[in-house]
């Protein structure tokens, strides 16, 4: 069946329970962003013209919500508590609905299993008959209950899932064995799912899809009148739980010398301590009441946590300079409380990396707030410094739908990988040597660099897009990539793991030996050792060894949507 646009919110509205305060947000954050869905789908429309949408049939299960893994999160939605995973979820729904899908909500138990068609209960038991979805959303919480209640049908099912994953999970965390045997083993990861079934809520690494979330959009009045009726001196400080303001009077200090400043921060009865006297709190605020306090501001100001938010990007969308603390060294699992346990190794240099390295400046300041004559220099700059509110595409009604449109239409996790193509397409190849990265394959004129393998139909992304680059030592393939202004791309990797590709990079290779490590493709340069990827689950754009230049494959993507290739929609 062909997908046809909706238009009209009321069955989505209906079908999300009431009762629980995450679910009253959640709907009214649809309701509010609904005018915005539905225009963003007639951009769409025109953009694909006549392309074939499949209807597919897909539940939501989101499963931090219901009471079995404990529904933490909702008794805190009015309290400070965090509130991205739901305007996650809001998005992710308003999407999957305008989009035409056949959807399925739930968010308890009993729901999950009565859709399933598992026998109600405690037990763990087969599906009744087969799954009858295409494609099931979920997190971490939902996976479990998936794990502990469909018996041996969670194997056989599981390619369907996709798992959506804040902070987001590396491969070499992700894979069972692996994990185990050299230290990557947390309480989240080892699912052996295909790594991009995680989707993350920012694009932290392209071994996992980026779902991302969307921004309120301005029309081209209100972004003009919001221009004309900022009031220069106000500052708002990003943080709704008095402990995020803990030990920070120092920098409110400098900063009230030179702005007004409020705060959104949660409170029963009495002002908290942590907020100083001279600081305007409007306790928590309803969401479209923290829009207008923003479209009043100049500044939004983080003080480290919470980290990687949406509401910087809000803040930007605001016409809000964003100013945030650098962390040096930077945090990961490795070093950090926040971040240990959690299945990646990514090194967080910002409150919100996004922020620092995709937007910058002039919309984003991230500077080393240890020196507070930095600090203070920052402020007095922004204080001087006019931006418009801006919204990266990707984060746009248009972008977000664009890329759930192409996940929905492109991405099967339940086919077999595709075989490797045959070597002597690749002889056609120049070599060009650069001095930053010391050298890169490039497509000559004529020539891809793979062909797909013609007894396949199709390949997603196209390997047409496909470029090898080599990193350097202690580079990963995600740095690589983004140096020469590409992304990595996992599902290449499978065309470059072949013995043939060292003697093109010129790689004179002593040995060649197929391994399982999450580093591989790549090669020792001074002991000529070289090195083939032998487990397809551990292709990983992320990660980086002293003694290893990685083999990476690169791509292109579409202007301001990274997770898109230029020929993939
Ligand atoms: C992040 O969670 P948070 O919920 O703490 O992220 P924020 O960026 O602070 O805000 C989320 C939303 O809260 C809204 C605001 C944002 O969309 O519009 N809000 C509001 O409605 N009223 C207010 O007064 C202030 C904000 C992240 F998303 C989570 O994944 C992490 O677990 C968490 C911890 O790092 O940080």
């Amino acid at each position: 069946v062909q997908a046809g646009f909706r238009n009209d919110f009321t069955s989505l509205l209906e079908q999300i329970g009431t009762g629980k305060e995450s679910l009253i947000f959640m709907k009214k954050r649809i309701r509010r962003l609904s005018s915005q869905w539905i225009l963003a789908t007639y951009k769409l429309q025109q953009k694909l013209k006549l392309t074939w949408r499949e209807q597919k049939k897909i539940l939501v299960h989101i499963g931090f919500l219901t009471e079995e893994s404990g529904d933490v999160f909702s008794p805190k939605v009015l309290k400070g508590g965090p509130l991205g995973e739901m305007v996650q979820w809001a998005d992710i729904l308003s999407s999957l609905y305008v989009l035409g899908h056949s959807l399925k909500i739930s968010v308890s138990l009993k729901e999950l299993q009565s859709f399933l068609g598992v026998p109600p209960g405690r037990g763990s038991c087969p599906l009744t008959g087969a799954l009858p979805f295409d494609i099931i959303y979920t997190d971490y919480h939902g996976l479990q209950q998936m794990k502990q209640h469909m018996g041996l049908s969670f194997k056989k099912y599981k390619c369907h899932i996709r798992v959506i994953d804040t902070f987001g999970t590396e491969p070499a965390y992700n894979h069972e064995e692996y994990a185990t045997l050299h230290g990557y083993r947390t309480n989240w990861g080892y699912w052996n799912l295909n790594p991009l079934q995680y989707m993350t809520m920012f694009p932290h690494t392209p071994d996992n899809s980026f779902m991302g979330f969307v921004s309120e959009e301005l029309n081209a009045t209100e972004s003009e009148s919001i221009m004309l009726n900022k009031v220069n001196n106000v500052a708002v400080v990003y943080g709704k739980e008095a402990s995020m303001w803990k030990e920070k009077e120092k920098f409110l200090q400098i900063l009230n010398k030179f702005m007004e400043i409020h705060g959104t921060v949660y409170y029963e009865t009495q002002r908290p301590p942590e907020v100083p006297a001279f600081v305007k709190n409007h306790g928590l605020l309803p969401q479209n009441e923290l829009q207008q306090l923003l479209r009043k501001a100049k500044l939004f100001i983080g003080f480290g946590f919470p980290y990687e938010g949406p509401a910087p990007l809000e803040a930007i969308a605001n016409g809000c300079i964003f100013l945030q603390p650098r962390f040096n060294p930077p945090r990961s699992s490795l070093n950090h409380e926040f971040f240990r346990g959690k299945p990646t190794s990514r090194e967080v240099s910002s409150q919100h990396p996004y922020a620092e390295k995709f937007i910058g400046k002039p919309h984003v300041w991230t500077v080393n707030y240890n020196n507070s004559l930095e600090f203070e220099t920052a402020v007095k700059t922004i204080l001087k410094t006019k931006v418009k509110p801006y919204i990266p595409y990707e984060y746009t009604c248009e972008g977000m739908l664009e890329r759930v449109h192409a996940y929905i239409q492109h991405q099967d996790f339940c086919i077999p990988a595709l075989s490797l193509v045959s070597s002597n397409s690749t002889r056609k190849y120049s070599q060009i040597h650069n001095t930053s990265t010391p050298f890169i394959f490039l497509p000559n004129s004529t020539g891809l660099i793979w062909s797909p393998d013609s007894s396949r139909p199709h390949s997603w992304p196209p390997v047409t897009s496909l470029q090898v680059w080599v990193s350097a030592e202690e580079q990963s393939c995600i740095e690589a990539c983004q140096n020469v202004g590409l992304i990595c791309e996992p599902l290449f990797f499978k065309f470059i793991n072949k013995k043939e590709l060292f003697q093109q990079l010129k790689v004179a290779c002593e040995t060649v030996e197929f391994e399982v490590n999450h580093l591989y493709p790549a090669f020792a340069e001074k002991a000529r050792d070289c090195y083939l990827q032998k487990e397809a689950l551990l292709y990983s754009c992320a990660g980086y060894n002293a003694k290893y230049r990685r083999i990476c494959p690169c791509r292109d993507y579409r202007s301001g949507q990274i997770a898109l290739c230029k020929d993939c929609l």
